[in-house]
């Protein structure tokens, strides 16, 4: 296992480049028969090795499959050595990620799959996670701040997400629907969930898990005819971009994010990506509805809203529809 884990790494770190079969068997401390076995067991994987040249083999550089392998080269210095744990199915990665809290796991911990078959939006909804078309994952974060900050999370997990798509064309009219919806030319492409893990005995929040999922490849065709018109995907967009390192993209720059939680200095580059502010909107929270026009993002993340009578409300949760576009 840790050798086919071994010459992943190598593969993936020297993507679109031939390896020399000698090389590999050289730094994993194998015989060059059973680089070729272990090879094979990828292949086996769907892994796309290409061994035509004499005496090497090439990663594809259009090999898309999920690894840690494949996301540590993308990963910032200081974050190469958070856990990483890579499926090709889970129910959810929420899920797994609070199972893995409960069993200690450290502050960064992510979780990626492949394909999601319980994927979870907000109040019961589902997230539609098809295989190998999109990017599911969870974070784990411990929170060493007031509980006011951590609601921030998902805020700052917005802002994250944008700035890691950018690296991928920075060209696009991307905006966040207040207050976890990233849009693209005004089609949702990236929803995220924030949970909590308290502690059996306290009830004191020991983790926060953040749930990201992120439309890649997904075609026009492959979306539930009801969500058909209103998402949209990387390569709808005509982005192209490997899995692997959108991935450790969306992880440095949480994480780089997350340690401004206190200072907030994401919040003015979340305000600049609002595309709520100013407009008409109207506002469904648990126990009423009624029409406003969303004035501010506050300094805890919360929407300023200013209702028919002229009065002021702050909205921590609950949804918002837009109305009317008045620029
Ligand atoms: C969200 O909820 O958008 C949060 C989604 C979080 C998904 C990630 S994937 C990794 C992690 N593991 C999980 O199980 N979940 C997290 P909400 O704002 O409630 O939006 C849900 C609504 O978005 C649905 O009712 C659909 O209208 C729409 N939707 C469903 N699948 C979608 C998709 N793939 N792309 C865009 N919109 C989608």
């Amino acid at each position: 296992m840790i050798t086919k884990q071994e010459v992943l790494r190598i593969l993936e770190q020297n993507k679109g480049e031939v390896v020399s079969g000698s090389e590999i068997a050289l730094s994993v401390g194998i015989t060059r028969s059973g680089v070729g076995k272990v090879i094979n067991k990828l292949r086996e994987e769907g892994y796309n090795i290409d061994a035509s040249t004499r005496n090497g083999y090439c990663l594809g550089k259009e090999t898309d499959m999920l690894s840690k392998e494949g996301i540590i080269p993308f990963l910032s210095e200081k974050n190469k050595g958070i856990e990483i744990y890579t499926y090709d199915i889970l129910d959810s990665t929420i899920q797994e990620a609070k199972r893995l809290a409960i069993d200690g796991a450290t502050h960064g911990t992510l979780i990626a799959a492949s394909e999601q078959t319980a994927g979870r939006g907000r109040r019961g909804r589902g997230f539609f996670s098809p295989a190998r078309t999109g990017v599911y994952m969870s974070i784990l974060l411990k929170p060493t701040m007031p509980i006011e900050n951590a609601i921030l999370i998902t805020t700052a997990a917005s802002v994250a997400v944008c700035r890691a798509i950018s690296k991928f064309d920075d060209t696009l009219d991307m905006k966040i629907k207040w207050v976890n919806d990233v849009y693209i030319s005004g089609k949702k492409i990236c929803g995220i969930l924030t949970e909590a893990v308290t502690g059996f005995e306290n009830g004191v929040i020991d983790s926060i898990i953040l749930g990201i999922g992120i439309n890649v490849n997904t075609t026009k065709e492959q979306f539930p005819e009801e969500i058909r018109d209103i998402v949209t995907s990387l390569s709808e967009e005509n982005v192209s971009c490997d899995k692997n390192r959108l991935i450790a993209e969306v992880l440095n720059e949480t994480l780089a994010c997350f340690e401004q939680l206190e200072g907030r200095e994401f919040l003015e580059e979340y305000r600049e990506l609002s595309f709520v502010i100013g407009k008409q909107i109207n506002v469904v929270t648990p126990t009423e509805q009624y029409e406003a026009t969303a004035i501010d993002i506050d300094k805890n993340g919360g929407l300023i809203v200013k209702d028919s009578n002229g009065r002021f409300n702050t909205l921590n949760s609950g949804e918002i529809t837009i109305r009317r576009i008045t620029e």
